[in-house]
């Protein structure tokens, strides 16, 4: 019994400290000073409450001699009780010396979470319903970088993270590598982020954003600076011409369509911002931020009819003969 109690006690732990979206499982600097906060936290809150229970019980226990502290009969007077005193001075102290512990630590991680490291790798995020357009600066206009639903940090370079909106307050936030911040129309926002672990981690759009803000996600992955600057020149690159006849005939379909108004493939016709760049689309992992895993099915799935699967998406159904649509996924599964 005692041992049952103890692996689903265990398994809860586990499952809830470790895992690519939770702020218990820091692997930046900021999650690991959020950490600090929400440790202390516990730990003095959790103090305090088996105090006021031990004293509500020791309390009830004393209570039981009944009436060592009742009024006397006859003034009505409680006779003092020089004990109770001390006690409740001990208190007060306690209180405040567990208030200015928790003052004391957020003010600190505030501080710290305010400033980023020296010479920060500069990004912008762009919230939109629903999803996420991410720009890198290079030193070159011709180094710069757009794509959209998945960050790439190189691991222990600070980033720092310019943040806007085009539509609605969003909100960004990857737990396992820094805190909240919201995206706001009008107005610029920034968040620091100096990732120390390789790795996959997920972010979510967290302030309420509209019918398919559940369905604002996006990957973010942590790399050597060394493959990230690999990623970094690859996204550069324009995509390369589809040579497969079924390809060939997906690209003319593409640019004949709709679609080529509201997306961007480097390199050829299509243009548009209104959706995400698409130049290196099978680089990522998900498609629609998070909705869907990136592969044949899904694409076709999705472009057949995307507010089947996302219902208020910016995208609309585009008219497609079945011949049509697999063209067009065949063509976007060359954009690698
Ligand atoms: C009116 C603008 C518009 C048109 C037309 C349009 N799209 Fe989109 N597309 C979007 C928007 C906006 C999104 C992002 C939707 C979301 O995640 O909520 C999107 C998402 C996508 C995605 C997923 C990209 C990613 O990285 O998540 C693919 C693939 C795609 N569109 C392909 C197409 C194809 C192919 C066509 C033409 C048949 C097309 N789109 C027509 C606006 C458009
Ligand atoms: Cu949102």
């Amino acid at each position: 019994m005692i041992r049952t109690v103890a692996i689903v006690l265990a398994a809860l732990a586990l499952c809830a400290c470790s895992g690519f979206q939770t702020m218990l499982d820091p692997a930046g600097d900021q999650a690991r000073d959020i950490d600090v906060v929400w440790k202390t936290m516990l730990v003095v809150c959790g103090v305090m409450y088996v105090l006021v229970l031990g004293f509500l019980a020791w309390a009830l226990w004393r209570a039981r001699g009944a009436g060592r502290l009742a009024p006397d009969p006859i003034t009505g007077e409680t006779p003092a009780d020089p004990q109770l005193r001390r006690s409740l001075t001990g208190w007060t102290a306690l209180i405040a010396a567990g208030l200015v512990v928790l003052t004391t630590v957020s003010f600190l991680v505030d501080r710290s979470l305010a400033e980023a490291g020296p010479g920060p790798l500069k990004i912008k995020v762009t919230g939109n319903q629903w999803w996420w357009l991410i720009e890198y600066e290079g030193d070159l206009p011709s180094e710069n970088v757009l794509t959209a639903n998945e960050l790439h940090l190189p691991a222990g370079r600070p980033a720092v993270i310019e943040l806007r909106a085009n539509d609605v307050i969003h909100s960004f936030w990857v737990p396992n590598l820094s805190g909240k911040e919201d995206l706001i129309p009008g107005r610029i926002n920034y968040i620091a982020v100096t990732p120390r672990r390789i790795g996959d981690f997920r972010g979510q759009c967290a302030e309420f954003c509209g019918l398919q803000h559940a369905k604002m996600a996006f990957d973010v992955r942590v790399d050597t600076q060394k493959d990230f600057e690999a990623w970094m020149r690859r996204q550069t690159t324009s995509a390369a011409n589809p040579t497969d006849a079924r390809a060939v005939t997906g690209k003319q379909v593409f640019n004949s369509k709709a679609c080529v108004m509201c997306h961007r493939i480097q390199g050829t016709d299509a243009g548009g911002t209104t959706g995400p760049d698409l130049t290196h689309l099978k680089s990522r992992r998900h498609i629609a931020a998070g909705t869907l895993p990136n592969d044949r099915g899904s694409l076709q799935a999705w472009i057949a009819d995307p507010q089947g699967i996302k219902p208020g998406t910016k995208m609309p159904r585009v008219p497609l003969s079945a011949d049509e649509l697999n063209a067009v996924v065949a063509y976007l599964e060359t954009l690698k």
